[in-house]
């Protein structure tokens, strides 16, 4: 536990992400199954592990490294205030400012994020120039198990772990999904965990799906001295809307018609009361 918030109220928080991310992504379509699985991790990180500047914004460093994957900060960011709904519901809309994929400057993006596998070595690139500078400042960096297959997020993490970078968390959506199919069958990343170790890091398997292991693991990462640390996520597409989960298991980009928004909406909205009325309890 960070900043004092119990594993029920991210709960809730993560269920208004996820009812976010279907009310986003209804409009024109969009990564919608991405932003759904990881809105515990979502959640856990803006509402308890980064800590806040004092300013508005947050002392600790978040790179979202698959752009693709900006709607889960976008979902994220209704619920602190940064953005509006409204404004979101016109992402990648003409004349929108609200891109779907983020370059730097959009507000809540460290990075220009739609050429995959940049992440991994600009925030371990982020994280060394921050301990040159004393900071006491984090890095976290989301990536996507597409990404493993880029040479470019294995040169980052040898340079991690040569420089033994403990304010480094790399956080990995290894869903054994890619756009052409599972990952397994276009080019197996596994064993991700040993492969991180080899390079110095510490490793952590969890689901990405429980906010207590989140906590629980984001609290090892912070523990974690002269490495930096890793967390595999092995989430799946959907993860958290059980009737669209059945509906389309393989979805990389969710098209408008694809699936029964309000089915999800629904599903989403009756788990929500369940946790809102066991939180009045
Ligand atoms: C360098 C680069 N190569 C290819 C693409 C095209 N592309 C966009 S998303 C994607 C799938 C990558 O896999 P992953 O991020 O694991 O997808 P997800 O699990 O979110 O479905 C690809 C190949 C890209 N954006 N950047
Ligand atoms: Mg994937």
């Amino acid at each position: 536990m960070r900043r004092n918030s119990s594993p029920l109220e991210l709960e809730i928080t993560a269920a208004k992400i996820r009812r976010n991310v279907l009310d986003i992504c209804r409009q024109r379509g969009g990564y919608a199954a991405q932003g759904v699985a990881l809105a515990d991790i979502a959640a856990t990180l803006y509402f308890d592990e980064l800590r806040p500047d004092g300013e508005g914004w947050f002392k600790d460093r978040f790179v979202l490294s698959n752009g693709h994957d900006a709607i889960m900060t976008y979902a994220a960011l209704a619920e602190t205030g940064h953005y509006s709904l409204d404004d979101l519901r016109r992402i990648n809309a003409d004349g929108s400012w609200v891109d779907q994929s983020p370059i730097e400057g959009q507000l809540g993006f460290e990075m220009t994020a739609g050429s995959l596998g940049q992440g991994p070595s600009q925030s371990a690139g982020l994280a060394w120039a921050l301990r040159q500078q004393g900071s006491d400042a984090r890095v976290y960096c989301l990536f996507s198990d597409g990404e493993l297959q880029e040479g470019n997020t294995w040169e980052g993490a040898m340079f991690a772990g040569h420089q033994r970078l403990d304010n480094l968390c790399y956080i990995v959506d290894n869903n054994d999904m890619q756009a052409s199919g599972h990952a397994a069958d276009v080019m197996g990343v596994e064993p991700v965990d040993a492969k991180f170790e080899a390079f110095g890091f510490a490793a952590r398997r969890i689901s990405g799906t429980d906010v207590q292991e989140l906590m629980d693991t984001f609290g090892a990462a912070r523990a974690t001295k002269d490495k930096p640390f890793v967390m595999i996520c092995d989430t799946r597409l959907w993860d958290g809307i059980d009737c669209l989960q059945k509906a389309l298991p393989m979805a990389h980009y969710t098209a408008k018609g694809a699936v029964d928004w309000d089915a999800g909406l629904a599903d989403i909205n009756a788990a929500l009361a369940e946790l809102e009325t066991q939180h009045e309890r």
